[in-house]
């Protein structure tokens, strides 16, 4: 007898959703009957999957339906923080959170209302033409820490980032300050295959990591050493003749002050700076250089180590470039934006935003990449030669330190409400103790999520937001890719959630914005972006049942056919005209690492030890699933590492609770003893807080008890001048065991 089901006759369907709890929304088939999900199991058809969920994504539907989701619009009735909250409806909700935001605006200005989002998630576009049309430039994200600088470097200097591989062909990859076997699993196990067949791997990574395993040559530099190391390999490949001196002649300008510029950045020059030896940074140059075609895959580190950052993602950027690694079979590929469908850019109205606003965009004076004086240039010279330009809602985006010191001081002008949608601020900006003040002192502060996290604990407003399964997904990194991935709603959203999308879209209809809001639903919305691909469909839903994907055919060399590159001299600008405009300098200078023992050597007294804080780690991502039990079995409490000679020196043994801290303050953590992290160094997971604790202000969940983020550093000083992304990596720390009498376990 066969045991197989008849779904039709079962009445159930299988819908073509994703998993959405990381970026690389893994495709799963959902199994619903009765407009409930009974059963998924991860796409074979997907491709990056290929039909594997990691133990995250196992948990959907557990997720789905879990008792601590945020299900109705709550506004606040008691104190802020008490925990006390009154259900009202969408209704009510939208109606009084428009009306304060109208007032806010014919009071303080529509400067005066900020918004702040997280990793890309969900459809930010929505929240920046909500945004524009409203008349505030005060959009933000952390992913000022997430690519967003690497990606404005790399535009500056060839016209686009090369955020695409083409690894299949490739006989190299450098894995600089990235960890995928923890951070993105699809990925891994390509990379091991591709191993088994003869590619080489680099791997730059102070800790010994589940990738680092896999390596050719692992490199355990010190903490926030990248610049270092980037330009004594610059150095090696020009004073070896190893670069590609075709490639140079014909398509850079700027090679001869980069020769000269180099000369002093020899490998033992980088020795005691990065803690490699020079032998192993000639050797690993060497690696990258002669094993064409190659690759240096993005990993977050470099936009995460704060002074140095910009000129580091300068160097590597120059790093493709000399050694011919660019938009050849095997390479980084500059594929430009999509030329077939509507980009998340053309969906943002970024025109409607007058020059008066732009002006007020804060931190645009200090850091100027990223704003609107670097945005506005790289749009206008991207648009000239690709027709378009990069997402705003990610490049071009207020400075959120300084919105959080704004509501603070009230300097340079007050920000008086707050809207948060898919970020928990508390946990992942950086320096939370400031961050956490500045929740608390907003006049007005409404936050979009699943959970009841920290921030939206200290919220007048909390609205419950639909999530894996109960929307559609595009699936495209920050709406900057030339290809689609995409997914339906397997059902529709349970008890009174919404999408991201319709609340911006309800909030814009109600401030009058109504003519531009067009779609009803998300797919109403994915379809017009879709529709001119020419398939022929009637619905997103069609689309995705038939098609699902659309690659545009893999074009090689596009600066040959398109007669150069996206600069203003249509080359590669290995001295950037571009940075130099905005006061940059055009060639990478070495800054030491943003707090260090040679520019700070009383700091380094009392922190003697150098800090990295973050990194993924399974099974969490970033401050999120902390509720779900079944993910919390896996990793109970937060840990650090530390090498077992320096644990010695600082009498910490495996396992006890000890305190991290910086300057900046204090945390505990667990210690892990570990020879896979270089002595001297520190490594503390991030996200950490606990929602089964009392959840109410003053505790809010412990969240600053062991929640890394009150270690960094977000201090103007400590940022990168280009991009103004703030420290996470290459700090000073001292570590000490936590007395019995302040201990408290983690529950
Ligand atoms: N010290 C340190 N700090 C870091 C990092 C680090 O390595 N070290 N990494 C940085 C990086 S790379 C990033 S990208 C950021 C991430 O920072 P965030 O994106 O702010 O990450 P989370 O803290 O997990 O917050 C995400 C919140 O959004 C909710 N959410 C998820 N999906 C949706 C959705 O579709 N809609 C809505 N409304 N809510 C949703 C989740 O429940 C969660 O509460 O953190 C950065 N912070
Ligand atoms: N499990 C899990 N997976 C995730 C996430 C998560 O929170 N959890 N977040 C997702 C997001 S938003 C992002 S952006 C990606 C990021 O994923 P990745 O780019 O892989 O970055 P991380 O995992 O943050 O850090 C990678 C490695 O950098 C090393 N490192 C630390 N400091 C330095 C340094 O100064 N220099 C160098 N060269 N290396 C250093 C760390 O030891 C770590 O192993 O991961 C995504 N995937
Ligand atoms: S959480 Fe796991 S299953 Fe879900 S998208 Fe990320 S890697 Fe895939
Ligand atoms: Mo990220």
């Amino acid at each position: 007898m066969s045991t197989k089901i008849d779904l039709e006759q079962e009445g159930i369907e299988v819908k073509k959703a994703c998993c959405y709890f990381c970026h690389q929304n893994c495709g799963c088939l959902v199994y619903v009957k009765d407009g409930k999900v009974v059963h998924f199991e991860g796409d074979p058809e997907y491709p990056t999957n290929t039909g594997g969920l990691c133990c995250r994504g196992n948990v959907n539907m557990i997720h789905l339906d879990h008792e601590a989701r945020v299900n109705y619009p709550l506004k606040r009735k008691g104190a802020r923080g008490a925990g006390e909250w009154e259900r009202i409806t969408w209704e009510q909700a939208i109606d009084e959170i428009g009306t304060r935001l109208e007032t806010l605006r014919n009071q303080f200005g529509a400067e005066a209302v900020a918004t702040a989002g997280g990793t890309a998630r969900t459809d930010d576009w929505a929240r920046r033409r909500f945004m524009n049309l409203f008349g505030s430039p005060n959009g933000f994200h952390n992913s000022h820490l997430c690519w967003i600088p690497t990606f404005m470097v790399e535009t500056a200097i060839y016209g686009w980032s090369p955020f695409e591989i083409d690894l299949g062909l490739s006989r190299c990859l450098v894995l600089w300050g990235q960890n995928p076997g923890a951070s993105t699993l699809p990925e891994m196990s390509g990379i091991s295959a591709l191993k088994a067949k003869g590619l080489k791997i680099i791997v730059i990574d102070p800790r010994f990591t589940e990738t680092a395993a896999k390596a050719d040559l692992w490199l355990p530099l010190r903490p926030g050493s990248d610049l270092a190391l980037a330009l004594a390999w610059i150095n090696v490949i020009i004073y070896e003749g190893l670069a590609d001196y075709e490639f140079i002649e014909e398509n850079c300008v700027g090679f001869n002050e980069l020769m000269e510029h180099i000369g002093d950045f020899t490998p033992e020059w980088a020795e005691p700076l990065t803690g490699l030896s020079a032998d192993l940074i000639r050797e690993s140059a060497q690696m990258y250089a002669t094993n064409k075609p190659g690759n240096i895959q993005w990993g977050v580190s470099i936009d995460q180590i704060g002074k140095p950052a910009g000129a580091a993602m300068q160097a590597r950027a120059i790093l493709r470039a000399i050694t011919g690694n660019l938009d050849c079979p095997g390479a980084d590929l500059l594929t430009g934006p999509s030329q077939e469908f509507v980009t998340d850019e053309e969906m943002e109205l970024n025109e409607y935003l007058s020059e008066e606003q732009r002006a007020k965009q804060l931190g645009s004076d200090k850091f100027k990449l990223v704003t609107w004086p670097g945005y506005g240039r790289i749009a206008e010279i991207t648009k000239k030669y690709w027709g378009k330009a990069p997402t705003a809602e990610w490049m071009c985006e207020a400075h959120p330190p300084t919105v959080y010191n704004a509501i603070l001081t009230g300097k340079p002008y007050p920000v008086k409400a707050l809207l948060v949608s898919a970020t928990n601020p508390v946990n992942s900006y950086g320096e939370s103790k400031k961050t956490l003040a500045a929740l608390k002192a907003v006049d007005f502060l409404v936050t979009c999520d699943y959970w009841l996290t920290p921030t939206a604990m200290l919220s007048d407003y909390v609205l419950p937001i639909a999530g894996s399964f109960e929307r559609p997904t595009i699936t495209s990194t920050y709406g900057c890719s030339d290809f689609l991935m995409c997914s339906q709603r397997a059902i529709q959203p349970m008890y009174e959630r919404r999408t991201d999308f319709e609340f911006w879209r309800d909030l814009g209809i109600k401030l009058g914005q109504k003519e531009h809001w067009p779609w009803e639903t998300l797919e109403d919305a994915y379809l017009y972006r879709i529709k001119g691909l020419g398939y022929g469909v009637e619905s997103y839903d069609e689309f995705v049942e038939n098609y699902r994907f659309h690659f545009p055919e893999r074009e090689y060399f596009k600066y040959k056919s398109r007669g150069g590159f996206a600069t203003p001299s249509g080359k590669v600008e290995l001295y950037s005209s571009v940075l130099e405009e905005l006061g940059y300098p055009p060639l990478p200078q070495y800054i030491g690492p943003t707090e260090n023992e040679i520019d700070n050597p009383e700091l380094a007294k009392e922190y003697p030890l150098v800090l990295t804080t973050g990194a993924g780690v399974m099974p969490f991502h970033h401050s999120e699933h902390f509720q779900v039990k079944e993910l919390r079995f896996l990793r109970h409490e937060p840990h650090m590492q530390i090498n077992p000679d320096s644990a010695a020196e600082y009498g910490i043994q495996e396992g006890d609770w000890v305190w991290i801290e910086t300057k900046r303050g204090r945390i505990k953590q667990k210690a892990n003893l570990t020879e896979g992290i270089r002595p001297g160094t520190v490594f503390t997971e991030r996200g950490w807080w606990y929602p089964e604790r009392d959840m109410c202000d003053p505790e809010l969940g412990g969240c600053l008890e062991s929640n890394t983020n009150v270690l960094t550093s977000t201090a103007d000083e400590d940022c990168d001048p280009m991009s103004g992304s703030w420290a996470n990596r290459g700090l000073l720390c001292k570590v000490y065991k936590v007395d019995g009498a302040d201990r408290t376990e983690a529950r």
